[in-house]
């Protein structure tokens, strides 16, 4: 059959750009005294440098909202918050109606997803007001369940981030961890160096806590942590080659192209909304002639499939034009991982739309695909 990689490429970057449209929209809240790593923190942890380039409005007298067009995830930032009774207490109602307000719009675009409440690691000790806030937060927080972090932020040295751990900890609080983090490496007098660390626990503890429709949101605006992209990329692989094939013990009418390429179109536009990264027309076409449209060897039609059974000894036959569903999932496996290498790679900044435009790009391209089958075997 004729196989279309212009009509492939195009569909893929209609199913990506659906898919980012449709991610669903993810909401936190970040509490903490003046100075303590707020923006700092969300800069570092979000793409696009979200807290200088995001348009902040004012949403009530100390919660300001931080946005972007066409960026699924929205901060609510209290700037310029200090301890005292009474500011503390104005900060939490505003924090509560800001809740209150989401979940009456019955609407999980618009609901607070969770909060972190910033403690800076650098004060000499944790302030009882602090515990306080928390503690009478909790208590109305009881019905509405958004989950809380602690985050701590400037986390050095280690030594003493930890001993703050285990004080907040020995507080029993309502929340659901506290996180030591070092948003951005920190200089002292030239002399050494810290490390930023944390971020991608803090990333791993909020993935673990939100709603199974933001994950891949979370995913999408977080750039801490490119473990948890692959992780969630290579679950996405699996789910599809499960759902598409099921067990694999069906046959699979391998002629018949269109049984394939929807699901891996889907994949493709899930991997790519994880990785956050704006995918251009060259890279995808770039991708499918280099592995399903490789030179003659697609893995479409009966040619394909027998260039496929040569890299896969021992994996079955071909009979009458079907292969297991066991195949095509392999196949479809294969696909999958070459293309989360392909994102890594495009994430790091190693590979370039102009580098796979040459032919060196393009066979570099299906080598790896052809390892990830061989992997596969
Ligand atoms: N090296 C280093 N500096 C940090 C880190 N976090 C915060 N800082 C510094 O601490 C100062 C205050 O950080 P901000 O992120 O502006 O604090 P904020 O909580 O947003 O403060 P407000 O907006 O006033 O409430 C800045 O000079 C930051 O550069 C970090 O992880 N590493
Ligand atoms: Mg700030």
């Amino acid at each position: 059959m004729e196989f279309d990689i212009n009509k492939i490429t195009n569909e893929a970057i209609k199913a990506i750009n659906e898919k980012i449209k449709n991610l669903k929209h993810l909401n936190i809240v970040i509490v903490g005294k003046t100075g303590v790593g707020k923006s700092t923190l969300i800069n570092s942890v979000f793409r696009e440098n979200l807290a200088e380039t995001g348009i902040g409005r004012p949403v009530t007298n100390s919660v300001r909202l931080i946005e972007k067009p066409d960026y699924p995830l929205s901060v609510y930032d209290t700037p310029g918050f200090e301890l005292g009774a009474a500011e503390q207490n104005k900060v939490k109602d505003e924090i509560l109606k800001v809740i209150h307000d989401g979940i009456a719009s019955k609407d999980i675009n618009k609901a607070i997803h969770c909060v972190w409440y910033c403690i800076n690691t650098a004060s000499s000790r944790i302030e009882p007001e602090e515990i306080r806030w928390l503690k009478e937060f909790s208590a109305e927080n009881k019905m509405t369940r958004v989950p809380v972090i602690v985050v701590l932020t400037q986390a050095c040295p280690k030594k003493k981030a930890l001993e703050m751990v285990r004080a907040i900890e020995s507080e029993n609080l309502d929340i659901i961890s506290v996180v030591p983090v070092l948003a951005q490496n920190m200089d002292f007098d030239g002399e050494f160096e810290f490390k930023s660390y944390g971020l991608d626990t803090l990333i791993e503890v909020m993935q673990n806590s939100l709603p199974e429709e933001l994950c891949d949101t979370l995913q999408n605006v977080q750039i801490a942590s490119l473990k948890a992209k692959k992780k969630r990329a290579q679950a996405v692989v699996a789910a599809a080659v499960t759902s598409a094939f099921g067990e694999g013990f069906a046959p699979v009418p391998f002629a018949d192209a269109a049984m394939l390429v929807p699901t891996q179109v889907a994949m493709i536009a899930s991997i790519t909304a994880i990785f956050g990264i704006d995918i251009s027309k060259g890279i995808i076409s770039a991708f499918v002639s280099s592995t399903i449209g490789a030179g003659g060897a697609t893995i479409l039609g009966r040619t394909v499939v027998s260039n496929i059974f040569k890299l896969l000894p021992g994996v079955g036959s071909v009979i009458g034009g079907t292969i297991s569903g066991a195949t095509a999932g392999l196949i479809t496996t294969a696909l999958g991982e070459a293309y989360i290498r392909l994102m890594i790679l495009v994430y790091k900044g190693e590979v370039s739309k102009e580098s796979l435009a040459t032919a060196a790009g393009r066979q570099e391209l299906e080598k790896i695909f052809k390892d990830e089958l061989k992997k596969k075997r």
